[in-house]
């Protein structure tokens, strides 16, 4: 796989491609990053990103995760001293799950976010953005009809951040987006480079294949969930066979194959009993989503595939935190 295609596999949005090309053609060295609000558990809504960044490293660039904490403050999730631990344990889940600390910087927000300069140049933002601007950029992250000022504060320093962290792409699921494009805008008003933004897709809810897949509403697979659970969620998953379903619902179990399992092995087994025409081997994420579509494949051993799988990616993550809880 070539460099351009390795950074932007599996990614729904590029800002912009021109900008990306540039970085696949020097990528040794360059700086990206993932923000995330320290929550209890990691969750596949986290691991989707992470996966990017274990691209982005194997192609050369340097990681950094930001433990997002004034953010998670901000948007009102404890104390900041509860959310602290969370972003500690955070930090050990992602560790587990494969972004090495030799070759990832994770940085807490409050390390940075709270400088005189970082403030003063906030103060500045404020001044430069509307009330209404800021609060489209948080749309989709938070706020709604009952938005704090918190809410429309919190924009503008993920703005900052992408500047203070001196970063050479920003990488974020799609929700993130309207944040990356207010920071296309207001960087320059204070003399700061723009910066490309590359944004993972947002899967599916697993029970209905409609919506988001989140930790808030619906079903996901989180770090806490046992080998069984992991196995009932993923089995009660819509799946039918077929890669586009009718409307606005997608196939969550192919979904997870092509953005979570397909990019992390090599290559995937599906075990079968002779009588039911024995294994199947796939390389490539295409040619198991053309075998569930022809009926080739099951859609039950799909799925406990896909379970053994997502739970080889959770196992190390899983036992961090019994480990930090006992
Ligand atoms: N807005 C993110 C958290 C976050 C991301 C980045 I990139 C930052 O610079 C700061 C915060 C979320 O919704 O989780």
């Amino acid at each position: 796989m070539d460099t351009y295609e390795l950074i932007t596999r599996n990614a729904e949005e590029v800002v912009t491609d021109e900008e990306v090309r540039e970085l696949a053609d020097d990528p040794a060295g360059k700086r990206v990053y993932v923000g995330y609000e320290p929550s209890g558990v990691l969750h596949l809504g986290h691991l989707l990103t992470a996966n990017k960044l274990i691209d982005l490293q194997e192609a050369g660039m340097e990681v950094v995760v930001l433990l997002a904490d004034v953010h998670a403050y901000l948007n009102g999730k404890g104390t900041f001293e509860e959310i602290r631990d969370t972003a500690e344990r955070m930090k050990a889940q992602f560790v587990a799950y494969g972004l090495d600390e030799s070759n990832t910087e994770f940085v807490y927000g409050s390390e940075f976010q709270l400088d005189e300069e970082y403030t003063l140049d906030l103060h500045e933002l404020e001044l430069a953005t509307t009330l209404n601007r800021a609060q489209r950029a948080m749309a989709e992250i938070a706020g709604g009809e009952t938005a704090k000022v918190s809410h429309v504060v919190y924009p503008l320093m993920q703005t900052l951040d992408i500047e203070y962290l001196d970063l050479d792409l920003a990488v974020g699921g799609l929700d993130q987006r309207k944040v990356h494009m207010l920071a296309r805008e207001e960087l320059p008003e204070l003399g700061y480079d723009v910066r490309p933004a590359l944004h993972t897709p947002i899967v599916a809810d697993l029970e209905s294949g409609e919506g988001k897949m989140s930790s808030s509403e619906g079903v996901t697979i989180s770090m806490e969930d046992s080998t069984e659970d992991v196995a009932e969620k993923v089995n009660s998953a819509f799946c039918p066979p077929t890669r586009d379903p009718e409307g606005d619902l997608e196939n969550p179990v192919l979904e997870l194959f092509e953005y979570h399992v397909f990019p992390r092995f090599d290559e995937i087994i599906v075990e079968r009993p002779e009588k039911y025409g024995g294994d199947l081997t796939y390389e490539e994420y295409e040619a198991l989503a053309a075998d569930l579509e022809s009926g080739e494949l099951h859609p039950a051993d799909a799925k406990g595939t896909l379970a053994s799988y997502l739970d080889e990616l959770i196992a190390p993550g899983r036992e961090k935190l019994r480990e930090l809880r006992s």
